[in-house]
């Protein structure tokens, strides 16, 4: 059972040895590919240890030691050396079958061109090797392959020498990358592209050569890409005064991949769905994701790849913080409050679900039994928050100072989260000792507010009072940077500030009001915390209309439509009838009427929570109570402001901006809630539509709607894309997030599609991975059939893709919530996956945890 077997952070050693240089020379043929390894071996301490090197799945033909044949031993996992010798060189020859790799892990074929993903541990998939971050090395690369199948052969660095091999038809490129870097950061891609070329002059004058390859016949899709990556490029310079390295930058889209992208030194990897764009096929979100993630793969250059982690408990040191650089990004090119909210949405829809249930861990975790479980959710969107509270604290300046500090320190090094705070404090002088608490301790905290007025004096207290626990353990008090405002009853701003809250209760006051102000807390949401708070109606009103903060104002917005929810939640357990509060109405009246909001802004209050963001917010559900009145508010908001989103909608579409679109067509998806009349408006935006959103917002309608045109349109919409995999994904995500009673036949029968494949990542996500997680109510139908068909789904992935089932399996293993007959079928579920002979350590890892 080694495989299943738990690491912890506590028992981290330092490299017994390490490998300063390596040479790698592959000769890509098909299944009989081969890897000629040779490294410069060093012994890092006095002791007589063997060498131990990682590798799996590799079939092994030499081991040479200085030159000579030498003995090993082996196991599944590793090959280990015996040798007195303080330094020599090593050589390791293995063969590879990247034909029969559907893991998508080391190397593999994605749609006949080669390429690689090593970050976490693929590495080891490749030759044998200390494949841990902190082994850095220098990489020489040679790549040979049939000229004309793979044209375009590339490595990391600078490419130094290439040439054709007489009569075979091959040929073969040198590459060096002059940075020493960990195993994960290698990558090596042999294909044929199209290629889009251009380039960037840096802050200090040099000439960078940037180039994007896409598949053949998609270049007039990378131009978004390469505009990312400028963007990217300069915003760096100017915000984190950091400057590209090496001459060239090359990003690769490829169409099987198991996430986004990837930040390999020099030669990014990419999933197509975040290069790939045009008008006629991409929607404003995929053109905001792919600058997002371009924009977040650079950013690694200097956060992840000059410093980089010394063990992968370290994750979020890159994560975290390449997160956070990657939202100022879009916050400083587009709307800071619509990115906020976005970022909001994450942390409280995924994130707090995942820390209140099975694989909740502190955002440097302690023990991992499969690391790629832990690119999750917590290490990055949280680790991403703890950043924000540390520039919270510091201020601007004094983070760019840690910033500073952080480089001098340790580029070229790889170090641990405690090194980053380290330079945070040292720069500012600020004490951090409390804070760090934030790295360690796992779960949401609950902060619960009280409030109180004196009249005679005008005193006004905030009572705060924190509670931290997780599975039961209760942490230590944190250091919470609590942002507030305090307005009068005109709507005036009087207190703006953030409170310093390291105490477990802690009271603050506040002096000179006439009446008791209306407060807006957490604004921006100024720590990953929850909040325990009665407000009541007329004080969300409030804050709707006059929060300076337009975060803390869409807030207000979700906290006014969740009371309705589950007022009518509780009016249905009691038999009552429904019934949304005028005020609510008037509300949602005020903002689709105010021609002062941000657009972009009124599409997000529009866009009302989802069923499963509800499920969030309470300890227990009813969810076909749930259901039943998250509809019915829907229904009476759309009816009450039929009038005003018709008008709005007629406006608005006039205007060709993705703000304008996004307002428009959140009216669109309310108005096909009140009646089948507004059939004609969808029809007829699907018709005229000339970009993707509009198509895609007049399907979503029609779906909400279950129009009758929907099955025409769906037909229309196929017949034009079916050739085009990402659009096709559209299409199967919004047929397996219909609330229909048949979706599983649905999807079944989906799967038999052309388009469809097991294989491709992004195929299986948009189609099951939308159901499992976009719709909630099929999903847990009371029958168990959701449960069932995952379950299914997950047996067949954990052997082709043990990485995507892990990452799918998510909703089943959050069962906390439900009734105790939904959490039986989830267990039973869980107990036959438990029960499977082969069951990958990905899945094993996360069943175990459920099943405690
Ligand atoms: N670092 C990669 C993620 C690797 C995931 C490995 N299972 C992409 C990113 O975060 O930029
Ligand atoms: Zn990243």
């Amino acid at each position: 059972m080694s495989q299943t077997q738990a690491k912890h952070l506590k028992d981290y050693t330092a490299p017994h040895f390490t490998i300063t240089h390596i040479d790698l020379n592959f000769i890509l043929d098909g299944e009989n590919t081969k890897v000629i390894a040779t490294s410069k071996v060093k012994r890092t301490n006095e002791h007589q240890f063997d060498l131990v090197l990682e590798g799996e799945q590799l079939e092994l033909e030499s081991v040479k030691l200085n030159g000579k044949n030498h003995d090993y031993r082996r196991t599944d996992t590793s090959l280990t050396i015996t040798t007195d010798l303080n330094e020599f060189e090593l050589e390791i020859i293995t063969a590879l079958n990247p034909e029969a790799n559907t893991s998508l892990e080391g190397l593999y074929m994605s749609d006949g061109a080669y390429c690689t993903q090593c970050e976490a541990e693929g590495f080891r998939r490749i030759t044998y090797f200390l494949d841990r971050p902190d082994v850095l090395a220098i990489y020489n690369v040679r790549i040979e392959a049939d000229k004309a199948a793979f044209p375009f052969l590339l490595s990391n660095g600078n490419q130094i020498e290439q040439g054709e091999m007489p009569r075979s038809g091959r040929h073969f490129v040198q590459w060096q990358d002059p940075f020493p870097k960990p195993s994960y950061l290698f990558a090596l891609v042999a294909g044929d592209f199209d290629l889009l070329e251009d380039h960037f002059i840096t802050q200090s004058g040099r000439d960078v050569k940037l180039q994007v390859f896409v598949d053949k016949g998609n270049l007039h899709k990378a131009s978004h890409a390469m505009e990312s990556l400028k963007k990217s490029m300069k915003w760096d310079e100017q915000r984190f005064d950091l400057e590209y390295d090496l001459d060239i930058y090359m990003i690769v889209a490829v169409d099987f991949f198991n996430m986004g992208a990837m930040e390999n030194k020099g030669l990014n990897v990419f999933n197509t769905k975040y290069v790939l764009a045009d008008k006629a096929s991409a929607t404003d979100e995929d053109y905001h994701g792919i600058e997002s993630v371009v924009g977040h793969e650079y950013f690694h250059n200097w956060t992840g790849n000059r410093v980089t982690c010394r063990d992968w408990f370290q994750l979020s040191l890159k994560e975290g913080l390449t997160v956070f650089r990657d939202q100022e990004f879009s916050s400083d090119l587009g709307s800071r409050a619509v990115n906020r909210i976005q970022a909001v949405k994450v942390m409280k829809n995924q994130q707090f679900a995942e820390d209140a249930g099975p694989m909740s861990h502190p955002i440097r975790p302690e023990s991992v039994i499969e690391m790629n479980n832990f690119y999750t959710v917590t290490v990055y969107n949280k680790g991403a928050e703890v950043i924000r509270m540390m520039h919270t604290i510091l201020g601007e300046q004094g983070f760019q100072a840690g910033m500073k500090c952080y480089f001098e320190r340790h580029d070229g090094q790889a170090v641990t989260c405690d090194d980053f705070v380290n330079a945070m404090e040292s720069a500012t002088g600020k004490d951090l000792q409390q804070f760090r608490r934030w790295y360690s301790q796992a779960g949401t905290p609950v902060v619960t507010v009280d409030e109180s007025f004196d009249s005679s004096s005008g005193q006004y207290k905030l009572h705060l009072t924190q509670q931290v626990s997780s599975q039961g353990v209760k942490g230590q008090t944190l250091h919470i940077p609590f942002s507030i405002e305090l307005l009068d009853d005109q709507g005036h701003s009087i207190v703006n500030q953030v409170l310093d809250f390291t105490q477990a209760k802690q009271e603050f006051v506040f002096d000179g009001f006439d009446a008791k102000p209306i407060a807006s807390l957490l604004q921006d949401f100024s720590a990953p915390v929850k909040l325990q708070y009665t407000v009541e109606f007329d004080h969300l009103v409030h804050l709707m209309r006059f929060a300076s903060s337009e975060v803390a104002r869409w807030e207000a917005s979700v906290q006014l439509f969740s009371q309705s929810v589950w007022d009518n939640v509780d009016h249905l357990a009691q038999h009552q009838s429904m019934a949304v509060d005028n005020r609510v109405l008037e509300a949602f009246r005020g903002v689709i009427l105010n021609e002062q909001l941000d657009p972009a802004l009124v599409a997000e209050i529009l866009n009302v929570p989802s069923a499963s963001s509800l499920i969030e917010q309470v300890d227990k559900v009813d969810l076909d109570l749930l259901q039943v009145a998250r509809e019915f508010v829907i229904e009476e908001i759309a009816s009450a402001c039929e009038d005003e989103l018709v008008a709005r909608y007629r406006e608005l579409n006039s205007f060709d901006t993705a703000e304008h679109r996004a307002f428009k067509n959140a009216a669109l998806v309310l108005l096909s809630y009140v009646s089948q009349q507004h059939e004609g408006l969808v029809i007829s935006q699907f018709e005229q539509s000339t970009n993707m959103t509009d198509t895609l917002a007049a399907l979503k309608a029609a779906t909400v709607g279950q129009f009758d045109c929907l099955t025409e349109l769906l037909a229309q919409f196929e017949k034009q894309w079916h050739s085009t995999p990402l659009v096709m994904d559209k299409w199967f995500t919004l047929q397996a997030t219909a609330n229909n009673d048949d979706v599983i036949d649905q999807i079944v029968k989906l799967t038999q599609h052309s388009s469809f494949s097991f294989n491709n990542p992004n195929r299986v996500r948009s189609l099951i991975g939308s159901f499992v997680a976009g719709n909630t109510y099929q999903f847990h139908k009371k029958d168990g059939s959701g449960y069932e068909y995952l379950t299914q789904i997950l047996i067949k992935l954990n052997k082709s893709n043990p990485q995507v089932a892990s990452r799918m399996i998510t909703p089943l293993i959050q069962f906390a919530k439900f009734d105790d007959t939904r959490q039986m079928l989830m267990k039973r579920s869980l107990e036959t996956l438990k029960s499977l002979p082969d069951l990958s350590k990905d899945l094993f890892e996360k069943v175990t945890k459920a099943l405690g």
